[in-house]
């Protein structure tokens, strides 16, 4: 087992001083062991928040894409460092584990270097709301009954992501903002649009009748915040496409943060400020 407690990152910490402090922070999906994880960002992200409380909603680790072939950069690396680095220094880690990761799933109950393990958590809100806590893939008929399948779709979002890669790094060279094609594309394809509709309903549905106010929740990749049938639907979206992360502020209201956009703001800054 690799020794992250005495171990340094690759790419060294950025100072911890100024970073942006919110009191919860939903983060799911990377899909590390995977070329189509956004370990750049994601580490770019989590040198620049914090949090009292960090949930990883699952999909974390690949284990379905690791176990058909091994892919590790030391960036994969340095996001599991910052992770337990966090335990220690005193944020209050939960890890559900997803599908992807369910390997991960029999150790539920169990903490990990200072990071909780379950199934599913209640969490609560600032201003006292109940948010029911689990990666989303319960509710996914295609994943549950035909396995074989998903592998299907695994595969075609695969080939999507690095078409996806492509267009990010020429997007790059010519210095323009990150962009996601997978995350546009899917916004047209109807049949995705209605997926995704359908099991934002089913969730909150579930999460209705188990009597809390929301519910919080990855897996499908998309980035949301709705109010359906009276229940606060949440999605913290994934680290593949979308590069998004759902926080919680200290009065309990809740945001998406696009980090592409943060960082775009984040360089157009100083320009600004030279053109006034
Ligand atoms: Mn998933």
């Amino acid at each position: 087992m690799f020794d992250f407690a005495n171990s340094r990152p690759h790419r060294p910490e950025e100072p911890v001083g100024e970073r942006r402090r919110f009191r919860t922070i939903w983060i799911s999906d990377f899909h590390l062991g995977t070329r189509g994880c956004n370990a750049d960002m994601l580490i770019d992200f989590l040198d620049h928040v914090d949090s009292d409380i960090m949930y990883l909603v699952g999909d974390i680790v690949d284990g379905w894409q690791l176990k058909k072939r091994f892919y590790w950069p030391a960036a994969h690396n340095d996001v599991i460092w910052r992770l337990m680095k966090r335990a220690r220094r005193g944020t209050r880690m939960i890890y559900i584990p997803g599908n992807h990761d369910e390997m991960f799933r029999q150790f539920a109950g169990l903490d990990f270097g200072g990071i909780r393990i379950r199934r599913k958590a209640v969490h609560e809100t600032a201003d006292g709301r109940r948010l029911l806590v689990l990666h989303g893939d319960e509710f996914d008929a295609i994943t549950l009954s035909h396995r074989w399948l998903a592998h299907v779709g695994d595969a075609a979002y695969t080939a999507l992501m690095t078409l996806n890669r492509a267009v990010s790094a020429v997007r790059r060279r010519f210095g323009m903002p990150y962009w996601s094609l997978s995350k546009h594309a899917k916004a047209k394809v109807k049949n995705a649009v209605a997926f995704i509709s359908r099991f934002e309903e089913i969730v909150a549905e579930a999460a209705g009748s188990r009597g809390v106010d929301g519910v919080v929740c990855g897996h499908i990749h998309t980035a949301e915040m709705r109010d359906i049938a009276g229940v606060a639907y949440y999605n913290d979206g994934d680290w593949v496409e979308g590069c998004t992360a759902l926080v919680e502020h200290f009065d309990g209201s809740m945001e998406i943060l696009h980090w592409g956009d943060e960082i775009a703001r984040r360089e157009a800054a100083p320009v600004a400020a030279l053109a006034a």
